[in-house]
């Protein structure tokens, strides 16, 4: 045993000698770090702020040994005025930055790669923020975000406040399939930009026209889009077989659009359009995509902003315009107070002449009561449709056989969310020839005979639920504190609440409102203003918040204390009673 115990010491005397930890506090203390690090090396970046600091973080680390970039705290190492970060190399990991008020002077803010020569393969930028790092100039275009190379990960990250021209997020394509996972991230509060051409202003593009059909293979996935208004894309697909799912986005005035290239899968998103302006959910062009478990309410766009909009093509388009759809897969979808539930040909004028083809609308639930149902701008080719309940107002064509125009017996659950009721004629009413669909939207097994609509009427465990700011983003960005209700109104003036219960013993709670990114501070204080705790210290996103306290943590006897809320310019105290 004793023998095993020094073995076991040894193996870490060589590990700690292996892993190095070095301190660095600006880009030329990072690059000459960079010259003696090996695999499994952590570079730490000091507390405080980086003002134009042009980080190339550019080494090899391997499949079982990473090498990290990453901040002393999570989301106190602030990057600054012209600062940027290159990503160079294999094997690499960048984690806990906080870009936050400055700009590019050159390039996108974060790039996977350093010159066009060397890019970034297997690296992982996670639990990053990049907050209002807007030039003055408007149109001045670029990047947050560039990803180069192939088999990256950007996870975790809050981009918000992206005001001037150019993709939040773009994947560049090279000559072979990248295999990109970019999930969990907070996309947040892009606003509608206003400049000719009204475009160029998508929050995530993956691939450009010109390689647009060529595999991609990238992963977008358990992302949270909210207010992403940039432009009529929301995310602009241009490349092939890539895969967009779990993804919830709110209240974007925009749609997800398969753009140029073809293969790709649209699956298990929710759509909550909030019946703003131009909202719509998935607009298809090209060949060969598949559409199916979405949830889409409360779209308010028309025509190429619809829930679902199929679109008209270009006889022998070239790359940048539109190719003809065909052979489109929508299954399985539950589209809800929506005013335009599905166009089909959408676009069609002298140029667009080539309405779709051979596409497939099977087992969807199309429930409005805003009409009509369906908008046929051109009449599609071969059009199978089959087994979808159209209900609520008028369908906007003849009724096709084998369809259904029933009440689907939708009900709202305490989570906005409509689901089958017992007794629909959605349960096991689907069309049995489309079976690869094997889950339901909520990730529930589909049970033969398949229900219609994104939901499978069943008992099992809940497995997929909407994504929003509690579960995506940086945990720096998210703090201590849960934001009580997502959908709750933002406040507009900061507030400190009573406590409740009050008097207390042993615990009780304090709610308070943030309205602008702010370091918060929430502290308690003894009758004779001796501190006896602080509850809460960072910077907090808008958001109603609440902290406990309890008396037994800090062996307070009874009596009266004080809590005092700093936020900003903000201070306010009030009186709390510790009644045993
Ligand atoms: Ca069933
Ligand atoms: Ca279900």
């Amino acid at each position: 045993m004793k023998y095993l115990y020094q073995i076991f010491l040894i193996l870490l005397a060589f590990s700690d000698l292996e892993a190095k930890k070095i301190f660095v506090s600006s880009a030329q203390q990072i690059s000459a770090a960079l010259s003696t690090v090996q695999p499994g090396d952590t570079l730490v970046m000091t507390k405080g702020i980086w003002n134009n600091q042009q980080i190339v973080f550019q080494a090899n680390g391997t499949s079982s040994s990473r090498i990290y970039l990453i901040a002393e705290k999570d989301g106190e190492v602030i990057l600054t005025g012209t600062s940027t970060l290159r990503i160079a190399g294999k094997y690499l990991e960048v984690s806990g930055l906080y870009f936050k008020d400055g700009y590019s002077s050159s390039g996108a803010v974060i790039e996977f790669r350093n010159g066009s020569s060397l890019l970034s393969n297997y690296c992982r930028l996670t639990n990053t923020a990049i907050v209002n790092y807007n030039p003055s100039d408007k149109s001045k275009d670029y990047k947050w975000i560039s990803l180069y190379g192939t088999h990256n990960r950007v996870d975790h990250c809050y981009l918000k406040g992206k005001d001037h021209l150019g993709t939040t997020l773009v994947v560049w394509l090279g000559s072979t399939p990248n295999y990109h996972l970019i999930d969990n991230n907070y996309f947040a509060f892009r606003p509608a930009y206003t400049l000719p051409p009204y475009n160029g202003a998508e929050t995530i593009r993956v691939g450009d026209s010109g390689t647009s059909m060529q595999d991609s293979y990238t992963t977008v996935e358990y992302n949270y889009f909210e207010q992403c208004n940039g432009e009529t894309e929301i995310i602009s697909n241009k490349s092939c077989e890539n895969i967009y799912r779990y993804n919830t986005f709110k209240d974007c005035e925009g749609t997800l659009t398969l753009r140029h290239g073809n293969r790709c899968t649209v699956e298990n998103n929710y759509f909550f359009c909030g019946n703003k302006p131009n909202s719509g959910g998935i607009r298809i062009i090209g060949e060969d995509h598949k559409v199916f478990n979405n949830y889409i309410e409360g779209s308010a766009g028309t025509s190429l902003k619809a829930a679902i909009s199929i679109m008209n093509g270009v006889p022998n388009s070239p790359l940048n315009r539109y190719f003809q759809v065909k052979r489109a897969i929508v299954a399985f979808n539950t589209v809800v107070n929506s005013r335009n539930s599905i166009a089909i040909g959408a676009g069609k004028d002298s140029e667009l002449s080539l309405p779709p083809l051979d596409c497939i609308i099977v087992n969807n639930i199309f429930y409005s009561t805003q009409s009509p149902i369906v908008t046929l701008t051109d009449n599609p080719l071969n059009m199978t449709w089959s087994k979808n309940i159209f209900f609520g107002t008028s369908i906007g064509m003849t009724l096709p056989s084998n369809n259904l125009n029933v009440s689907p017996l939708l009900s709202k659950g305490s989570d906005n969310i409509y689901r089958l009721l017992s007794g629909s004629p959605a349960i096991n009413g689907s069309d049995p020839n489309y079976k690869y669909v094997t889950r339901d939207f909520e990730g529930q097994d589909r049970i033969e005979p398949n229900d219609i609509g994104a939901d499978e009427f069943s008992n099992q465990e809940i497995k997929i639920t909407p994504v929003g700011p509690h579960n995506t983003g940086p945990e720096f960005i998210r703090l201590v504190s849960s934001i009580k209700n997502n959908d709750e109104i933002l406040p507009d003036k900061f507030v400190l609440e009573q406590n409740y219960p009050n008097p207390f013993n042993p615990e009780t709670t304090i709610t308070y409102k943030i309205i602008s990114l702010t370091d918060v501070e929430l502290k308690v204080y003894d009758l004779t203003g001796s501190e006896i705790a602080t509850l809460v210290k960072g910077l907090y996103l808008p958001g109603i918040y609440s902290a406990k306290f309890s008396a037994v943590n800090y062996s307070l006897p009874s009596g009266v204390f004080f809590y005092k809320l700093t936020a900003g310019k903000f201070s306010e105290t009030k009186k709390m009673v510790v009644l045993k």
